[in-house]
This record gives C-alpha cells, structure tokens and sequence, in this order.
C-alpha cells in the first residue's frame, strides 16, 4: 500500500490529523493496535483549551461538542476550608469546553467514517523502517499476515508505550523524566457533580479533585500514595476521604453514588528531544507526558498536531517545507511550557512526603499569593485556558 502521512496509533492526535489532513486532499492510513471499542473505552482527559475545541471545529467534529459540551469561565482553587474563583474569562477573554475524551475520540472516529478514511485496527508487530530516506515504510501484521505501507512521512502518535518514539537511535533521542511520589484515585460516578465549576482542593489529607463529564455525570479524584490499589478502595472509603478533602460547605452537598469507573493513574512528567527524526514526526503522549494537574495531556497533544497539520499542509499545497523543518523546536517549546505550568500546580496542591516544614510554608504563601495577586490569577488563567498555538 501506499499514502502520503503514515500515522501510527488512533489516539485522539492520530485521528484529528487524519481528519485535518483528509479536508485538504492529504491521503493517511491509521494504524492501531487496539479495536474501537476498546479505545472509546479509555476514561481520560475532560477539559478542552479554547484552541483545540476551535481544531475539532476546523476538523467539522465539532457539533456535538459545542451542543453537549459545557463552556467554563472559571474554576475553583480550595486550601482547606477557603475557596477561591479564579475567573478565566475575565482574565482572559477565553473560556475552556468540558468535554470528555471519549466522547471527542467517538466525534473523530465517526468524522473518519464519513469521509472514509482508513484506520485499521488490531495491527501487531508495528516497525517503522527507513526514517531517514525520502520513502519510509513501515510494515505490520493482521490477523496472520504481513503487510507494507510506503509513505512520505512517519507520525508517531501512539502513545506513551508505542513503538515512534523507540525507533530513534539512542544516540540521538534525549529523555527528560520527572516522577511523583503519588498516584490519583479517579472515580466516574452516575451523581449530580458537587458544583458546576472544577474545584481543585488542596488539604491536610492531600489534594482532591472535582470535575464533571455532564449534568448527571461526575468525575472525582484523589491523590494517594504509588502502593495503594484500586481493589482496596471500596466506594464508600472513596466517599469518605474526598469529603474529608473538600472544604465543609461543599462536602456537605456532594452527592454520591456507585462508582462506574475507578482507577489509579501515577504522576509523571516526561519530555522526549527532539520531536523529529528524518521523517518520522512524534506527538501527543509519544513525545510527552504531564501530570493531570491543570488538564494539559491531551491538549499538549492537540497542539502537537496543530503545527503538524499545518506544516504538511504547507509542505504539500505550497512547497514549503519551513513548518516541517521548525516542528520539532516550536512544539517542544510549547510542550516544555506546559510542562511548567503542570509542575508548578501540582507542586501548589499535593502534599509531598517527607516535605520540610520549610516546603510546606512555601507552598501555602505560593497559594496566599494566588488568591490576593491578580497579576499571578491572570497568569494562572492564561496557562489554563491555552497559552497560543
Ligand atoms: P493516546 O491516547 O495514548 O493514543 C495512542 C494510541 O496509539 C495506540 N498504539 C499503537 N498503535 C499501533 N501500534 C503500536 N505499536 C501502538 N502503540 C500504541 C494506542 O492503542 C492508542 O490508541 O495518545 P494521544 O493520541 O497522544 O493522546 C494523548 C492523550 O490521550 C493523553 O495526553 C491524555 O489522555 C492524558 N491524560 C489526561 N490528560 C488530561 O488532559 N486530563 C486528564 O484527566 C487525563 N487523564 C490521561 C489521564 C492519561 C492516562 N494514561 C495515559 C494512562 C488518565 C490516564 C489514565
Ligand atoms: C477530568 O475531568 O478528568 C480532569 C479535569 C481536570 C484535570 C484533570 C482531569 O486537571
């Protein structure tokens, strides 16, 4: 077989550049590994940057987004029993869509299925071959029988664990890793969420975080320690130790319930240099990871692809090949960006073990400072809307 762009993995990065790239007359193949169902199964990210939500508008998969979704102006900060609004649209003019990943990646596939793209799944023994030569291919297995895709260009959007990112020689590739101490707890639950903005809520007990899919949706998260399992965690249990966390107005209100999902999740932040080897371009999760605070994963990813997008667009409608050549610089600079603004809000709002009673009265005048500087609030809400693309 034979496309333009190759993309490996069916992720929300991989579909939303098929999608953009299909819109302009740009032939890609997808490959995944996993089947449909088992991706739209994956619960994940729920706060979409401003500039994203206008991609899925780009890539017309935006309809049931901007009917279903829910624009936020603001979002709380909780330190103990004190609740502070920090008001993102005044401060920026911007406001976030809460939307779920799941439902985003469902708009994607569907918008792929229209226009007939090609995404196939269950692909095993993915191996990228060539990277520095102007026709990389890349061969895989299906259901017991090999094949080969001939390209001009390699995405390597497979995530975390995929196979783009280990195709670059050692000697070339540079990884930046930092690892948390800590894990969050995160419940999905059929309840009415506790309030209609984000709270995310530091305390005595650790950080906590309320956040929503819909109306009758809710989505909770606790920090617990790396050896904790999620088997252990009775639903009641769970109930007990975020109301703990919340300040007591708003625990007295939370609705609970069964839970439908509970997993655990580790905290890590991850950078991988440089973003581009030969003709093999890595984004989202396979070149980058942060930890949940501040909702950047996915968003990073869907930066990653923006400059992509254009850069191909640009490559092939008017032979300009300067996107492509500075992809790499401009989305590291970006997703090193975000990085920071992950680490300073998870380093406001977890509690560290062994942290000196030093640390810890640092971390409350960082929080004193937020809440009376306006000048740090707008700098809060300008990272968490999306800084420009
Ligand atoms: P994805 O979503 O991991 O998709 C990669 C796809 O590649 C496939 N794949 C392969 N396909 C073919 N061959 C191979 N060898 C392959 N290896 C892997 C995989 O099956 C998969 O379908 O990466 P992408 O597209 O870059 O998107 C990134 C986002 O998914 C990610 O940043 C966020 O979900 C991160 N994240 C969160 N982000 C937020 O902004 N807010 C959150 O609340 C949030 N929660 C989370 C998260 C990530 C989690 N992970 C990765 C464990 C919770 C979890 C549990
Ligand atoms: C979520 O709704 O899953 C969510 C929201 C905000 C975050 C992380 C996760 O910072």
């Amino acid at each position: 077989m034979e496309t333009q762009v190759c993309i490996i993995g069916g992720g929300p990065s991989g579909l939303m550049l098929s999608q953009l790239l299909h819109l302009k007359g740009i032939d890609t193949i997808v490959l995944e590994r996993q089947t449909r169902d088992y991706v739209l199964s994956r619960i994940r990210a729920g706060v979409l940057e401003a500039g994203f939500a206008e991609l899925m508008r780009e890539a017309q998969v935006g309809d049931r987004m901007d009917r279903e979704g829910e624009l936020h102006d603001g979002v709380y900060i909780s330190s103990d029993s004190h609740m502070h609004r920090i008001d993102i649209k005044r401060l920026t003019g911007k406001s976030v869509m809460v939307y779920g990943q799941t439902e985003l990646t469902r708009d994607l596939y569907e918008g792929r299925d229209k226009m007939g793209g090609k995404v196939i799944h269950e692909v095993q023994n993915v191996v990228l071959h060539d990277l520095k030569t102007d026709k990389p291919h890349v061969t895989y297995d299906l259901k017991g029988e090999s094949h080969r895709i001939v390209c001009d260009y390699v995405i390597g959007a497979d995530g975390f664990h995929g196979v783009s990112r280990k195709s670059i020689p050692e000697d070339v590739l540079r990884e930046y890793e930092k690892v948390y101490p800590f894990g969050w707890l995160g419940v999905l639950s059929e309840t009415r969420p506790v309030s209609e903005e984000l709270i995310y809520a530091r305390g005595a007990r650790g950080f906590a975080l309320c956040s929503l899919r819909s109306r009758v949706l809710s989505r909770y998260y606790v920090q617990v320690p790396l050896t904790d399992k999620v088997e252990e965690w009775s639903d009641d249990a769970f109930w007990a130790e975020l109301k703990a966390r919340l300040p007591e107005e708003v625990a007295a209100r939370l609705e609970t319930g069964p839970t439908i999902e509970k997993s655990i999740a580790p905290l890590r932040g991850f950078v991988a240099e440089p973003m581009r080897y030969g003709n093999l371009f890595l984004s989202g999760d396979a070149a980058h990871i942060v930890p949940p605070t501040g909702a950047k994963g996915l968003n990073t990813a869907a930066s990653d692809i923006y400059y992509l997008y254009h850069a191909l667009v640009d490559h092939y409608l008017s032979g300009d090949d300067t996107g492509i050549d500075t992809y790499s610089e401009k989305a590291l600079a970006r997703a090193w960006k975000t990085q920071r603004f992950s680490w300073w809000l998870t380093s406001l709002l977890h509690s560290f073990p062994d942290t000196s009673t030093y640390d810890q009265r640092l971390q409350q005048i960082e929080l004193d400072y937020l809440f009376s500087s306006e000048a740090a609030q707008k700098s809060m809400a300008e990272n968490y809307v999306g800084l420009p693309f």
